[in-house]
């Protein structure tokens, strides 16, 4: 198996050197990628195995597009146009359908004419944290510019209870000059700047109080107000488990039966508004409690970047994430989530897709 593997490999460097003439028209590539699974706890000699039946999501210029691999773990595609693809392999272990496997193949350049062969080798992935599960930015379908349903999710895919003390939630689009961006290490100082909101929740890190149970969701709501009553096509978040309230904004809404992040950037009385399409959501221990001089990457524990374009830069340090989401078109009621609940591959690209619903507090 190995052997064959070693000369898929030498034909995929084969088949990449043999770009044809550029009067080929585009689309006429093929793509014959192979996912396998490292067996070599089980069988020493069989070390790699294909993954059947496992999706495969291809990201290029043209969106987003999912396959399945076939039986024998192959995935063959004809006739695809020229692009520069990120692609993802994900299947369910054969031996335990309760372990994901997962394995990218980043920057695959595909030009009009050239046969790929690919390999990918898939690793278990185990999430054992806090994570961002889900953004809805966008706002509802409307023609009012409302955008004020928006909410961000967590997911403790840990089997412990996590506590939120302390913790806390920015929003990075700042930019100190022309050459630094947001979510960049601006001073090489180990942190990431550009912070333009920082909300936390009550208390410090360390303590108690407010504990988030194992496997389970808790949605934060800009506002938790019944939003289908303002905008028909809206949400109702007035049950939601946590909700963004500016304490120095007197006229921030702040539902009594649901508990506050408070703002501790006190020159800012924004409610924790998002950008539509395109912004950086951090979310930190709360053991760096200074912004100003940045984020201290070791405390935090997520941070994704949304962007309407694939012609957008990405800002984000690649500490953080390597990727980052396309964002759905605003007023449109769409969201972003995860694909599997709580799995953080820092791809943001791969790790994530466009709902048609958002889902506040589930999957
Ligand atoms: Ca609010
Ligand atoms: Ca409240
Ligand atoms: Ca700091
Ligand atoms: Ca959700």
């Amino acid at each position: 198996m190995k052997k064959t593997l070693l000369s898929l490999l030498f034909l995929t460097l084969l088949f990449s050197c043999q770009e044809k003439s550029p009067l080929q028209v585009d689309g006429e590539a093929e793509l014959r990628i192979v996912a396998v699974w490292n067996n070599s706890a089980v069988d020493s000699i069989k070390n790699f195995v294909p993954l059947a039946n496992s999706e495969m999501i291809l990201v290029s210029e043209y969106g987003i597009r999912t396959e399945y691999t076939d039986e024998s773990g192959i995935l063959y595609l004809k006739n695809i146009p020229s692009s520069v693809y990120q692609i993802s392999a994900r299947g369910k272990h054969p031996l335990d359908v309760t372990i994901l496997l997962v394995g990218n193949s980043n920057d695959l350049e595909v030009l009009s004419g050239m046969q790929i062969m690919d390999t990918i080798f898939t690793k278990p992935i185990s999430s054992n944290g806090i994570s961002i599960n889900e953004i809805y930015a966008g706002g509802p379908v409307n023609s009012i510019f409302f955008f004020y349903d928006q909410f961000i999710e967590l997911f403790n895919s840990s089997n412990e209870v996590k506590y939120l003390d302390g913790m806390q939630i920015f929003r990075v689009s700042g930019t100190d000059n022309s050459t630094k961006d947001p979510g960049d290490d601006w001073d090489d100082d180990g942190d990431i700047d550009g912070v333009t909101y920082a909300f936390k929740f009550p208390g410090r890190s360390g303590e108690k109080n407010y504990p988030f149970e194992p496997q389970t969701f808790i949605a934060i709501a800009q506002d938790a107000i019944d939003h289908s009553a303002t905008v028909g096509t809206s949400i109702d978040l007035s049950n939601v488990d946590w909700e963004f309230v500016n304490q120095f904004n007197a006229v921030d809404f702040d539902n009594p039966k649901v508990p506050n992040l408070n703002s501790f950037r006190l020159d800012k009385t924004s409610d924790f508004m998002i950008s539509l399409t395109s912004d950086i959501i951090i979310l930190a221990s709360g053991v760096d409690t200074v912004w100003e001089d940045g984020i201290d990457i070791e405390t935090i524990l997520d941070g994704v970047e949304y962007q309407s374009s694939n012609s957008s830069r990405k800002t984000l340090d690649d500490r953080i994430d390597r990727g980052w989401i396309q964002s759905p078109p605003k007023y449109n009621g769409e969201s972003m989530q995860r694909r599997e609940k709580g799995i953080d591959t820092n791809d943001g690209t791969l790790d994530w897709k466009v709902l048609h619903k958002p889902t506040p507090g589930w999957q």
